[in-house]
Parts: structure tokens; C-alpha cells; sequence
């Protein structure tokens, strides 16, 4: 199982804390490509050895070589809703997990798109069940 996490990079890095711990979480499931978005040393304007050609390259790269994709949208980001439409084109199952939080709504291409989950969470031990359960239909189904 390779598993493609997506979070926010150049958007902001107020969750990176979150993703280390949803990362974590996915390891019991799988290879996670991506480690780096859960990287809190990792800035938003911080030293990269790769291009942006380079970085896009080789995340969709990864992106296609990956069984699911599952992505935080809590804090909105370019680059993560970029990679859930690519995810889309290609038929991969999608889950986005979702903080609600006052004065925030999640965008309608997201929360309308009928090919994809949304999850809504507020604590860690929901995401651990979420993602439980979300395993457990893709072994299902993949079957
Ligand atoms: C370091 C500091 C700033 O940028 C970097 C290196 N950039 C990236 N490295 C790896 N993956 C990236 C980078 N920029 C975007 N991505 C991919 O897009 C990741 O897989 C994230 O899921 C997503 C984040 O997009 P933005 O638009 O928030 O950057």
C-alpha cells in the first residue's frame, strides 16, 4: 500500500504539527510518499534543492504511483487541491479529512465533488477512525 498525504506547503504551515501526527497515523497502513508535508522544520519560503519544475514532477510522480490519496483541507492550498483533481482524473479513491472551525467554510469544489470523501474532525482520535474505516473499504473494494 503507498499512500499520498496531502497538506498545505506554500498555503500556509499553521497545521504542519497536524500533518506529522496524520502522517504517523498512515504509516500503520502503509509507505507515505510524501513525509515532508508533516515536516515542521519545513517553511513556507524555506531553502529548496529542487526547482518547482522538479518538485511538481516528482509529487505527481509519486501522486500516480500511489494506491489512495488522502489529503487535510482545513487550511485551503493551491498545491493540495491541484493534487485531489489530478487524484480524481485518475481514479484513485480520495479522502479529505476537514477540521470545521467558526467563520470558515470548505470550498464547494471540494465539498460538492462526488468523487471523493470528505470527513469532518476535531480531535486525533476521530482521523485514527476515519482512517480506520476508510482502509477497510479500500481493501474491501479493492479485493
Ligand atoms: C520548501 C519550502 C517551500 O516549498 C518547499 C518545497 N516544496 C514542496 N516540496 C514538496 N511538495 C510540495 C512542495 N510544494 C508543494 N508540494 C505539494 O503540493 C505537496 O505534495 C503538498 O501536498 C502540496 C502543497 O501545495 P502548496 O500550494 O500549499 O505549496
Amino acid at each position: 500500500m503507498k499512500v499520498y498525504f496531502a497538506g498545505s506547503i506554500r498555503g500556509g504551515r499553521d497545521d504542519a504539527h497536524l500533518y506529522y501526527q496524520i502522517i504517523a497515523i498512515l504509516s500503520e497502513y502503509g509507505a507515505v510518499l510524501t513525509e515532508h508535508v508533516g515536516n515542521p522544520d519545513l517553511a513556507v519560503f524555506g531553502e529548496d534543492d529542487l526547482s518547482d519544475r522538479e518538485i511538481h514532477d516528482r509529487d505527481l510522480k509519486w501522486l500516480f504511483e500511489s494506491n489512495v490519496l488522502i489529503a487535510e483541507v482545513s487550511h485551503p492550498s493551491l498545491g493540495v487541491g491541484y493534487e485531489i483533481r489530478c487524484a480524481i482524473e485518475r481514479s484513485m479513491p480520495v479522502l479529505c479529512l476537514y477540521r470545521p472551525s467558526e467563520g470558515k467554510k470548505l470550498s464547494a469544489m471540494i465539498s460538492g465533488c462526488p468523487n471523493l470523501q470528505v470527513a469532518k474532525y476535531q480531535s486525533i482520535e476521530e482521523i485514527m477512525a476515519i482512517v480506520k474505516m476508510f482502509f477497510t473499504q479500500y481493501t474491501t473494494i479493492s479485493k
